[in-house]
């Protein structure tokens, strides 16, 4: 029987349960939601893990930059700090092997957290963002704060972003007014971070994975996690686009 999601995507899944990027258990969120599984970026640190990591991630931009031509060409691949460091420049990198053409005059950066003043100063280190074409790249996203940071940081040094990649779009709807101080969810039908990047900032998304790629994969691998708590969660916070 063929499988529900592409076999790339399914690899990528298996890759992140393995190396144990993606688990199951109790997670609080940075919006204060309680999660029954978790992302983190931190664990693609194997050589292994890193490579089909970053093939993910540079198939995904391919395909992304071929099926939307309005998008324009990136100049420069920014990981924010931190765990959008390594994911730069190994992207980048992969890009460049897989198609030397196109990338060979593209650049990385990625941001310091803490400001230098001395040396070369600045809070950039790579290439600079002025008039640049940036195309982001971060690991997850779930409210937006994270991607409004980004945001804010890329037009302060003067670039403008053409898309923005991420490896997970846990596919959930913005925090209501008050769910981050009282932790309860209002009940109200809300769109994504992913929708309102595209509707507020005009920048287009796209992940290497879902939410519901990620359901997919556990039906078909019953023992691989906790299926019935993931559905649970998904609907309680499924965005309306
Ligand atoms: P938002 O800023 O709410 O979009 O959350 C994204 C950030 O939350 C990520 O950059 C991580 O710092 C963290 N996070 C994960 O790393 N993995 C997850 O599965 C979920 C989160 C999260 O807290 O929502």
């Amino acid at each position: 029987k063929a499988s529900p999601i592409a076999s790339y995507k399914t690899a990528f899944l298996e890759s992140c349960l393995e190396a144990k990027v993606l688990s199951f258990g109790t997670f609080k969120l940075k919006s204060s939601r309680i999660s029954p599984y978790f992302f983190n970026a931190g664990n693609f640190h194997r050589g292994d893990v890193l490579f089909s990591v970053a093939t993910a991630y540079a198939q995904t931009i391919i395909n992304f930059l071929a099926s939307n031509p309005s998008i324009a060409e990136p100049d420069v691949i920014f990981g924010p700090a931190y765990k959008g460091i390594p994911l730069a420049c190994t992207v980048l990198l992969e890009l460049y092997r897989l198609d030397p053409e196109t990338w060979q005059g593209v650049s990385y950066s990625f941001n310091r957290k803490e400001i230098k003043d001395h040396g070369e100063g600045g809070n950039i280190v790579g290439a600079g963002l002025k008039g640049k074409n940036v195309l982001v790249i971060d690991d997850v996203i779930t409210a937006g704060t994270a991607m409004k940071e980004t945001i804010e940081l890329v037009n302060k040094e003067g670039g403008k972003i053409s898309g923005f990649v991420v490896a997970l779009d846990r596919m959930e709807k913005m925090p209501g007014p008050n769910e981050r101080e009282t932790g309860v969810d209002d009940k109200q039908p809300r769109m994504s971070a992913m929708g309102q990047l595209k509707q507020e900032f005009g920048v287009e998304t796209i992940s290497i994975v879902t939410l519901d790629d990620l359901i997919a994969l556990l039906k078909s691998n019953s023992d691989m996690g906790d299926l019935s708590r993931l559905e649970e969660y998904r609907q309680k916070y499924l965005a309306s686009d």
